[in-house]
């Protein structure tokens, strides 16, 4: 695939995620592998850079079985954070720039170093200066929440909202810390972050794996995002999600239209 068909697939995906209208899948019918897909994220990452926005860290998808099976995708991904999808631990978001929103627990690391391609699980643990409960807002620019590898890959992932909770001395054992997702005060999912990889620990190994490899080591200051430790829900106007993880807090957020 050249470089020119690329760029112009992600700027269908960015323009799709800038405008949040839904397009259709084309990974199959382009025949675009794993490679190509994962150029053509950075290609429209790089428009959203060239836009001012700010790379703020990384974060790993597919990681539990609930999410696998959920999607229908067996394989470990990898998205791109920037500053513009952050939102506020408290304040309202708006559904308004997404397509089809969905929300997810996880577990969020912040940075204290930098890392290389090859670690072990101590030494990831030794570049973390905290970790949090987090939500992740996911939503997907193609019909209907439908994609394949190289679709969701090239769409950078669904990333499209992030909400840090409180940030926690991450030495501590958070390798099976109960977590309750809720939404207006119903219980929608329960799990435990043991269901990231076992630990997410491992889900921080990965990312510093991919990343380097990618040729973007993971940097100080970064967040890392685990992947989410249960299936997601989806989110409509005038809900209220709150996450809580055992001994960590809680992160919340109000949805308005
Ligand atoms: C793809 C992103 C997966 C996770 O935490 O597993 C992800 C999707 O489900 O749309 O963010
Ligand atoms: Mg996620």
């Amino acid at each position: 695939m050249n470089e020119q068909r690329i760029a112009a697939l992600a700027e269908v995906v960015d323009s799709a995620a800038y405008h949040a209208r839904a397009i259709a899948q084309f990974a199959e019918q382009e025949g675009i592998g794993e490679t190509e897909a994962y150029a053509i994220q950075a290609a429209s990452i790089a428009r959203r850079l060239a836009r001012g926005e700010r790379r703020t860290g990384m974060k790993m998808g597919f990681t539990s079985r609930a999410k696998m099976v959920q999607m229908g995708v067996l394989d470990m991904i990898w998205g791109r954070l920037t500053d513009a999808m952050a939102e506020t631990d408290g304040a309202p978001v708006s559904l308004r720039r997404f397509v089809h929103p969905r929300v997810e627990p996880e577990l969020a690391f912040l940075l204290a170093k930098p890392l290389p391609a090859a670690v072990s699980l101590p030494e990831a643990l030794d570049a973390v200066a905290a970790i949090a409960p987090a939500l992740e807002i996911i939503d997907s620019r193609f019909d209907n929440f439908k994609f394949t590898l190289g679709d969701v890959v090239a769409d950078n992932a669904s990333s499209s909202g992030y909400v840090i909770g409180p940030w926690c001395d991450p030495r501590q054992d958070f390798a099976n810390r109960g977590l309750l997702m809720s939404i207006n005060g119903t219980a929608r999912q329960v799990g435990s972050t043991a269901g990231i990889l076992g630990h997410p620990l491992r889900s921080l190994v990965a990312a510093a794996r991919l990343s380097a490899a990618a040729g973007e080591p993971l940097q100080a200051g970064w967040i890392v995002m685990a992947g989410g430790a249960t299936a997601a829900e989806a989110l409509l106007p005038g809900q209220h999600v709150m996450l809580e993880m055992q001994g960590l807090g809680r992160v919340e957020f109000n949805t308005v239209a």
